[in-house]
C-alpha cells in the first residue's frame, strides 16, 4: 500500500538521484522497531473509524463489546485524535506524543479490528510496493505490540490475534515482540510475559519482549523479574532506554543490568552506560525521524547515530511509528544517504553495512 511520506524523510528522499534511490530500494533492510498501533497506515485508520461507527452492541457481531451504545457515534476524543493525525502531528515535546494513542486504541479494541490493523501493517512493511521499485519496505519485520485487555478480548487473545496475522508470513520474514508498557502494574506485566513464554514454548513466533511507553512513567524495580523470566525462556529483550534528557542515570544503569540484547533510542547514555553497551555489544535501534519530531534530538548533525557509527557499534535503523511520523523505512535510509544538512551523507558501502547490522541483530 502506498504510504504518504512527509517531513525530513520526504526531503531526504526527494534529494536522491535515481540510482541512489534504486540502491536503497533494493537493499535488504530489517525493521526491528515498529509499534503496531503506531504503524497503521492512515487510510486504514480511517476505515477502522468507519467500521467502528457502523458497529454497535447488539448488532450481532460476537466480537463487538466496545461499550458504545450509539451507532454512528465516534467518541469526541477519537474524532479529535484522527483529525490530529490527518493534519500532521506537531509535538512540542515527546510527552505530548503518548496522548495520541487512546484514539487509536479505541479503534483496535476488538479482535476483528485488531486483525485488520495488523494485516495492514504487515502488508505495508512486507509486500512489494510499486512506488518502492517493486520491493517491499523491509525484508524482515519484528513487529511489537502491547497486549491490551478489552471488553472483547483477553491479553492472550490480543497476542494470538496479532500472531495469527504475523504467522501468515514465514519466520524469515516476520516475528512478534510483546511490549510491556512502563505504566503497567506488575501483575499485568507478569501476565504478558507469561503469555509470551507460553506461546513461544508452543512453537509460536514470539521472539522477544520490549519495554516501552512514556519514559516518565513506572517503577523499574518492579520490571526486573519480568525481563529475567523472559530471558530465561529464551526470548530476546529490548528496552526503550534514556529516550529523554530527564531519564535518570541510575534507572538507565538499572535497565542495563537486566542484560538486554538491544536498546530502543538510547539517546542520553552517559559514559558509564556507553561502556556497558559497548562491552555487551547491545544493538541500538535508531529512529531518526521519531527523535527529530519528538524533539529529543535537535538535528541530524547532533544525532547519537554518529557516535555509534564512529565506534563501529551495531545499530538498526527503524521507523518507530509511521502513523504519526509519516515516515517509511526507505525514508529513514534516505536520511542516512542524503547530503548534509538533509541527511548524514553516508556512502553506499557504509549504508550497506548498517543494513546488514540490522539483519544481524534480529531475535531468533
Ligand atoms: C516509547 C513508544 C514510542 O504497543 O499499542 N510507543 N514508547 N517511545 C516511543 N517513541 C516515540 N512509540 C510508541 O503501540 C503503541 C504503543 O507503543 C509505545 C507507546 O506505549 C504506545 O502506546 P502498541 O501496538
Amino acid at each position: 500500500m502506498a504510504h504518504l511520506v512527509a517531513g525530513h524523510a520526504a526531503q531526504a528522499l526527494a534529494s536522491l538521484s535515481p540510482s541512489q534511490l534504486a540502491f536503497l530500494q533494493k537493499l535488504p533492510k530489517a525493521e526491528l522497531h515498529a509499534h503496531l498501533n503506531g504503524s497503521i497506515p492512515f487510510p486504514v485508520l480511517q476505515q477502522l473509524a468507519t467500521d467502528f461507527q457502523s458497529r454497535s452492541p447488539g448488532s450481532g457481531d460476537p466480537n463487538d463489546a466496545t461499550g458504545f451504545t450509539a451507532p454512528g457515534a465516534l467518541p469526541d476524543h477519537v474524532r479529535a485524535g484522527i483529525q490530529r493525525l490527518q493534519d500532521g502531528v506537531v509535538l512540542n515535546e515527546i510527552h505530548d506524543f503518548f496522548g495520541l494513542f487512546p484514539a487509536v486504541y479505541a479503534l483496535t479494541s476488538t479482535p476483528s479490528a485488531l486483525r485488520h490493523a495488523t494485516r495492514a501493517v504487515l502488508e505495508h512493511f512486507l509486500e512489494p510496493q510499486s512506488d518502492n521499485g517493486g520491493y517491499p519496505q523491509a525484508a524482515y519485520l519484528e513487529l511489537r505490540s502491547t497486549p491490551r485487555e478489552t471488553p472483547a478480548m483477553s491479553r492472550m487473545q490480543y497476542i494470538e490475534t496479532v500472531l495469527d496475522e504475523v504467522e501468515r508470513y514465514p519466520p524469515e520474514r516476520a516475528a512478534l515482540i510483546v511490549s510491556l508498557d512502563r505504566r503497567m502494574d506488575s501483575r499485568v506485566a507478569a501476565e504478558c510475559v507469561e503469555c509470551a513464554v507460553k506461546l513461544r514454548e508452543a512453537g509460536r513466533h514470539v521472539v522477544g519482549v520490549d519495554l516501552c511507553g512514556d519514559p516518565k512513567a513506572g517503577n523499574m524495580n518492579e520490571f526486573e523479574e519480568h525481563f529475567r523470566k523472559a530471558k530465561a525462556a529464551g526470548l530476546g529483550v529490548t528496552l526503550h532506554i534514556a529516550e529523554t534528557p530527564e531519564c535518570p542515570s541510575p534507572e538507565t544503569l538499572q535497565l542495563l543490568s537486566f542484560k538486554p540484547d538491544r536498546l530502543g533510542h538510547a539517546t542520553f547514555l552517559d559514559d558509564a552506560a556507553k561502556q556497558i553497551v559497548h562491552t555487551d555489544e547491545m544493538c541500538i535501534e535508531i529512529c531518526l525521524s521519531s527523535n527529530l519530531l519528538c524533539k529529543t534530538v535537535p538535528s541530524l548533525d547532533a544525532h547519537h547515530i554518529r557516535y555509534y557509527i564512529g565506534h563501529d557499534h551495531p545499530v538498526a535503523v527503524c521507523t518507530d511509528d509511521i502513523l504519526p511520523f509519516r515516515n517509511s523505512l526507505l525514508g529513514e535510509y534516505a536520511l542516512l544517504m542524503a547530503r548534509p544538512p538533509l541527511g548524514l551523507g553516508l556512502t553506499e558501502a557504509e549504508i550497506e553495512k548498517i543494513a546488514k547490522m540490522g539483519m544481524d541483530s534480529r531475535f531468533r
